[in-house]
């Protein structure tokens, strides 16, 4: 007995003393370990109060209005998506549900992803006379169910066995078949709307916006290289194509346009409202999918975006045809700006913004959809912070190529922000203006796709360690996949790669510099596997920092090599 309670004891202290020894060693190696952790943890809770909340008083409908814990089914604006086998007079397409798939995946909870893709798969349905709208029905439902398929499916065995016969992508098929029609139009640019059973309806209005055109390229690429099917990826690509030919001289591009003659409406824009993921998907499409072409558009309409739309750290709109400063506002949407520079390598450039962007955030406590630059003050009617993601987006891309703890620090802020001015007992509201923190009925299924990921990601990355993925305009996750790629064009890849890349230096590739495996080479072992890139050469210094271009390595993404700026860092930097 006396043993017995030795031996008690002396378990307790190695017990104690394991823990303390691993909590030093870890926090040796990452001095920041306990405070990701404790706010991964943090992030966590706010996404399942956000979630739990939905689904008690707002699921099967499409999001939570958590002041009344009721719900509003959101997407018809967008347009009705009924539920089979559930009452006729009920409406509701169970979005938020949709959207908090992916999320669910990297939380690591495999029950209730399980039973979100088993309830999906029983209940939705897309044969319903209703009108939606092209470009969220993709970024949302089309891009949640191709994600959620593919982490239902990858070699993690999230799902119980047997449960999951690709459910998800069939449904994903159906609807990427019922947007077809939108891009019947003399020019490919597809129509804004769709009525989901009976296509195109008559007289339906033919302006449409550059994302509405632009971004649609990864959701409907990834369904074709998932069904064999060819025509969703053509569909949204001939629309790409068309858009990118509307350019200006300037190769600036316009906020709204007509899909019936292919002319311009608006001919001022900028990187926010309308245009934003426009840009966004010509460099994540090169990423995905390893084409030439779409580096071809992005290059030149990223460096007419900094010639012409920015202002030392902020971003103003112009006139596609003059260049002629328009506009100079600052909007919420922009915000995720940065976090795109980070994916090229303009790192330098995406902190100062990205700063700018924080310090709003600050003089606010959250940031205001719309901030007059030049009179100093709030849009009179756009005070509201519907619980966007943009700026949590890009502290989480700064953080994972910098490592700089201050954007941990920045994490923390946004969340604390959030839960002092939003949480309510049932879920989380948007402010409905910045100035009194009034609340506003409306938890977004973004906040759950995209806020929580991205904050969460911020502080606990493991999901992403040994794995590549893009993520969509909405947060959704699409692995990076050698059997996706096309050929990289031989100048993009370094002779003497092998010599350069040293052990070393591999293990310190962060999981974001962990890329593409171009087909062309011979280290890709099998289709499936995400290795790092095979051109990824790292810069000499892990800060970037360097004196000459000897000093900067070759890009993980586009194999480029990289030059050193005047300021001494190394990047893609664009002449
Ligand atoms: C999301 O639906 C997507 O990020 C989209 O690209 C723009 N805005 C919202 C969130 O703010």
């Amino acid at each position: 007995m006396l043993l017995g309670k030795r031996w008690a004891s002396l378990l307790i202290f190695m017990l104690i003393f394991s823990t303390f020894y691993s909590q030093i060693s870890s926090s040796k190696s990452d001095p920041y370990a306990a405070k990701k952790k404790r706010m991964s943890q943090k992030v966590r809770q706010m996404f399942y109060h956000a979630y739990d909340n939905y689904m008690t008083y707002a699921f099967p409908h499409d999001e939570l209005k958590p002041l009344t814990k009721s719900f509003t089914n959101s997407l018809s604006e967008l347009g009705n998506l009924k539920l089979e086998r559930l009452p006729q007079e009920y409406n509701g397409s169970a979005l938020t549900l949709i959207e908090s798939l992916s999320s669910l995946a990297i939380l690591g909870n495999n029950t209730e992803f399980e039973k979100g893709v088993l309830w999906l798969s029983e209940n939705l349905t897309f044969d319903v006379d209703a009108r939606i709208n092209l470009f969220e029905c993709n970024i949302r439902v089309l891009g949640g169910l191709v994600s959620a398929h593919i982490l239902a499916t990858d070699s993690t065995n999230r799902l119980t066995k047997g449960t999951y016969s690709n459910q998800l992508l069939v449904l994903a098929e159906e609807l990427g078949r019922r947007f077809l029609p939108a891009f019947d139009t003399p020019t490919g640019l597809p129509y804004a709307w769709i009525n989901l059973k009976h296509g195109v309806m008559e007289n339906e209005i033919t302006e449409t916006s550059t994302s509405g055109c632009g971004s649609l390229i990864l959701e409907m690429g990834a369904l074709s290289h998932l069904t064999g099917d060819p025509r969703f990826e053509s569909a949204a690509l001939r629309a790409l194509r068309k858009l990118w030919s509307m350019r200006s001289s300037l190769n600036l591009v316009g906020t709204t346009l007509d899909v019936e003659t292919g002319e311009w409406i608006e001919f001022s824009s900028g990187i926010g409202a309308g245009v934003d993921s426009f840009y966004e998907y010509l460099v994540k499409a090169h990423i995905l999918f390893g084409r030439d072409e779409f580096w071809r558009m992005f290059q030149p309409a990223y460096t007419a975006v900094q010639k012409y739309f920015r202002h030392g750290p902020w971003y103003h709109e112009a006139d596609m045809r003059t260049g002629r400063a328009t506009y100079w506002q600052l909007t919420s949407l922009q915000a995720f700006w940065p976090g795109l520079q980070v994916l090229v390598g303009d790192i330098t450039a995406a902190n100062s913004s990205h700063r700018e962007f924080f310090y709003v955030w600050q003089k606010f406590g959250v940031i205001p959809e719309r901030y007059l630059l030049d009179h100093q003050m709030l849009h009179p009617t756009e005070k509201y912070y519907p619980l966007r993601p943009e700026l949590a987006e890009s502290t989480f891309y700064l953080y994972q190529a910098t490592k700089d703890p201050w954007y941990l620090q920045v994490g923390e802020s946004i969340v604390d922000s959030i839960n002092l001015h939003t949480r309510v007992e049932g879920g989380f509201a948007s402010i409905r203006d910045v100035t009194t923190m009034e609340l506003e009925d409306h938890q977004h299924s973004f906040f759950l796709a995209e806020t929580c990921k991205y904050l969460y990601l911020l502080f606990d990355d493991s999901f992403l360690v040994n794995r590549n993925y893009v993520f969509t305009t909405e947060g959704h996750p699409l692995p990076i996949l050698s059997s996706w790629h096309e050929r990289l064009p031989e100048a993009y890849i370094p002779s003497n790669w092998t010599s350069v890349k040293s052990e070393e230096r591999r293990k310190r590739a962060s999981a974001m510099s962990q890329r593409i495996c171009p087909a062309t080479s011979p280290n890709c072992r099998n289709d499936h596997e995400q290795l790092e890139s095979v051109c990824h050469i790292p810069d000499t210094r892990a800060d970037y920092r360097c004196l000459t271009d000897d000093d900067c390595g070759v890009d993980s993404m586009s194999c480029r090599r990289r030059s050193c700026s005047m300021a001494g860092y190394c990047g893609l930097w664009l002449s």
